[in-house]
């Protein structure tokens, strides 16, 4: 498989690239972090896509260097940018069932956090319902460690899976982010837009924060205000930026 050799000269390499997409709050309009997302320029075949590389990543086990690797550039990252720009952004980065099979996933997440100086409170970690699925074991003490130290645990593709409701009563996580698939559509569909403020009512009386995923349209935007959403993402408001092109956001903010 050359595309996995190529992946594992890219990890060995440590070029793997981080794009950060802008979380805005409602509350003042304003970023108040990132997500960070894998990006892999391949020489010969371009961009290729983390649908593709991410899972090749998870059945070889090349998951684990991977996202220790996209952790300590974003976090980084991040923390420079904090420093700069006098700000207290976060960022959030995706954590793959798998990597819950590694008993050093929280050693390494403490470990990178030390040396790139960013604050636990600045990391959220996201994860899907296949985590709380794996079977793995230690997982919930791994997320209840993690948000002991102040690193916040987002569920994220929510309403997407079998039994998403189930695991808000089994674990507290701090963050749902609402899947693109409840926001497409919200602002023409009676059904879909009841469903999307019913999550954020849930989400504040369980004192979780709601992200809604996939604005694309002022009209989406305008419902998820009136529902009092905390926080948005989208295309609307921006697209994943590469690191130069967040530092021209911050600085154009400033
Ligand atoms: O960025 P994009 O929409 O192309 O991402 C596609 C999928 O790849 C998303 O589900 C996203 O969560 C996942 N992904 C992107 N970057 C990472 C990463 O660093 N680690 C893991 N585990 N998944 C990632
Ligand atoms: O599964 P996860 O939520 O981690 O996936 C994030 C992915 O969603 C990223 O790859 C990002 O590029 C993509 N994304 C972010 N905002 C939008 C949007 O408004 N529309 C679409 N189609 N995709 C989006
Ligand atoms: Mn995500
Ligand atoms: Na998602």
């Amino acid at each position: 498989n050359t595309l996995l050799t190529d992946l594992r000269s890219t990890l060995d390499s440590q070029s793997l690239d981080v794009h950060y997409q802008p979380i805005y709050g409602l509350r003042n309009d304003s970023v108040v972090g990132f997500e960070a997302l894998a990006r892999w320029q391949h020489p010969v075949r371009g961009a290729v896509s983390p649908d593709e590389f991410i899972p090749l990543a998870e059945e070889t086990g090349l998951i684990n260097e991977l996202g220790r690797q996209i952790l300590k550039k974003a976090t980084a990252q991040c923390h420079a940018w904090n420093l700069q720009f006098e700000t207290a952004l976060s960022v959030s980065v995706n954590v793959s069932a798998h990597q819950f099979a590694n008993s050093d996933l929280l050693k390494m997440i403490v470990t990178t956090l030390a040396e790139t100086g960013l604050s636990p409170a600045l990391l959220k970690l996201e994860i899907t319902e296949s985590v709380l699925l794996s079977g793995y074991e230690g997982v919930a003490d791994v997320l209840a460690n993690a948000r002991s130290l102040g690193i916040a645990i987002c569920l994220d593709d929510f309403g997407t899976g079998y039994s998403s409701l189930s695991y808000l009563l089994n674990f507290p996580f701090d963050i749902v982010k609402i899947d693109k698939s409840f926001v497409t559509g919200l602002d023409s569909e009676y059904a879909r837009a009841e469903m999307v403020r019913s999550i954020t009512d849930l989400g504040r009386s369980l004192d979780m924060q709601i992200v809604a995923e996939g604005v694309e349209t002022v009209h989406e935007l305008a419902r998820l205000r009136e529902f009092n959403c905390d926080m948005v993402q989208g295309f609307l408001l921006s697209k994943p930026l590469d690191a130069q092109s967040v530092h021209m956001l911050l600085r154009d903010n400033e």
